[in-house]
């Protein structure tokens, strides 16, 4: 048996130092661009353009987002970009699952359409004993299928409120907080898959790999999407899924083949994963340098470890600036969710935080999942009101008042301030 790193976080750290030393290889990248997109990261602003590929943004309050194949109905979506965010008041009449079509989706580029027939997925690298291995669409629908409820959250969710509750500026995608949904995943375990690739003792770095297109932003060639997990992880709770909620995987979300790294940062779930590369030697790739690592006044130069845990949140199932009729009592729904352990508890006030009560949990709480919650409401008087919800983990973390700032503006964790009207 392999031995498992103390932490993950501490285990990643070591990925940029051996990289600046010489020691790690950048998978796919020119060293250049590497320092380039480094530089850039430690500041807020130049690297917004990553965001954004090149082409052109659809007019405000256009229905579609260019390269998102499902039909996106503003009731249900809000465009950002190449990205479709869920409107939180659409989940409410939704069970525990987010349906395929009113799941968010975050592409840097566009939807590629794969024929699951034709598609292979290649393990090779010097992490294998031997040569490459492939496995058509049926060879890994013949494999033991595991079945997991997960869910996929961008690491920028909820981004926005750096800038619109604490007043700091940070770069990318202006999520409020439905950049996250919840599945079930069905797939082949990809430790299955790595053992059959033959995975010898000395891997150290998986990286899996989209066949989505390149993603240039500022000039820089980042190459296809893709992110170094440490072997620990891959050969722990890792699924290779081809369903979602009892179907095919849909284009946008990954047909044939992603991965569900389970309560990870959205961007370790690679879609339409055409190969994985096994090594031996340590792995950068852009997504674990100068993307989803912490840069700011509160961390080192060089950032923060990669990242991997998603943080803590909450988000009721209300319109922003809804109204309520005075007097008349009201379920108010929600959903708070951890990456780092299952929820705890979820305390609610109905009036800006002067006072806090519990909400009543509606689902087992269950590690990187979501639980639904709601409590009651008597609106008592005309005028603006401000819901908050706060959830506490089985780690006993509870949502801060307010975030750490990084200048890109990942794993906000503050109570979000939801302002409504009594009318
Ligand atoms: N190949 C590929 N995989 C990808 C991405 C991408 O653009 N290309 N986006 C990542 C990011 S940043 C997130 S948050 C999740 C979003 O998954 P979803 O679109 O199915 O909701 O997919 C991840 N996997
Ligand atoms: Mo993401």
């Amino acid at each position: 048996m392999r031995s498992v790193p103390p932490s993950e976080a501490a285990y990643d750290g070591l990925r940029l130092r051996q990289w600046s030393r010489g020691a790690a290889r950048s998978a796919g990248i020119d060293r250049r661009d590497l320092l380039r997109l480094l530089a850039a990261a430690s500041a807020a602003g130049p690297l917004a353009g990553l965001a954004a590929p090149a082409y052109a943004a659809p007019a405000a309050g256009a229905p579609s987002a260019p390269g998102i194949v499902k039909p996106l109905p503003p009731e249900v979506f809000t465009v950002r970009g190449t990205n479709a965010e869920t409107n939180f008041a659409a989940l409410r009449r939704t069970g525990l699952l987010t349906p395929a079509d009113r799941f968010f989706v975050r592409n840097h580029t566009v939807t590629p359409r794969i024929d699951a027939a034709a598609w292979r997925l290649t393990v090779w690298g010097s992490g294998l004993t031997g040569p490459a291995v492939e496995f058509t669409y049926d060879e890994l629908r013949a494999l033991p299928a595991v079945t997991r409820t997960a869910f996929v959250e961008c690491a920028g969710n909820a981004r926005s409120f750096y800038a619109t509750q604490q007043n700091q500026q940070v770069s990318g995608t202006a999520w409020t907080l439905g950049a996250i949904g919840t599945a079930r995943w069905r797939g082949a375990r990809l430790s299955d898959v790595l053992r059959r690739a033959g995975i010898g003792r000395d891997a150290v770095d998986v990286l899996p790999r989209g066949l989505d297109d390149e993603v240039v932003g500022d000039g820089i060639r980042l190459g296809r999407v893709r992110r170094p997990l440490p072997v620990a992880k891959a050969l722990d709770d890792v699924l290779l899924a081809y369903e979602m909620n009892g179907r095919p995987l849909p284009p946008d979300h990954g047909h044939p083949v992603r991965l569900i790294v389970p309560s990870w940062v959205g961007i370790a779930n690679i879609k339409w994963v055409g190969d994985i590369e096994v090594s031996a030697e340590p792995l950068v790739s852009p997504w674990n340098t100068g993307l989803y690592r912490l840069f700011g006044a509160g961390y080192p130069p060089e950032g923060s470890a990669p990242l991997t845990r998603q943080t803590l949140k909450s988000a009721f199932e209300v319109a922003p600036g809804a109204s309520f009729p005075v007097g008349r009592r009201q379920v108010l729904t929600g959903r708070s969710w951890s990456g780092g352990a299952p929820v705890r508890t979820v305390e609610v006030s109905t009036d800006g935080g002067v006072r806090w009560r519990r909400a009543r949990l509606r689902d087992q709480p269950r590690s990187g999942s979501w639980v639904r919650w709601s409590a009651d409401w008597v609106p008592g008087a005309p005028g603006p009101a401000v819901l908050l919800a706060r959830a506490t983990d089985r780690t006993g973390r509870t949502q801060p008042e307010a975030a750490v700032h990084n200048t890109q503006g990942y794993l906000f964790d503050a109570v979000v301030r939801h302002e409504v009207r009594v009318v």
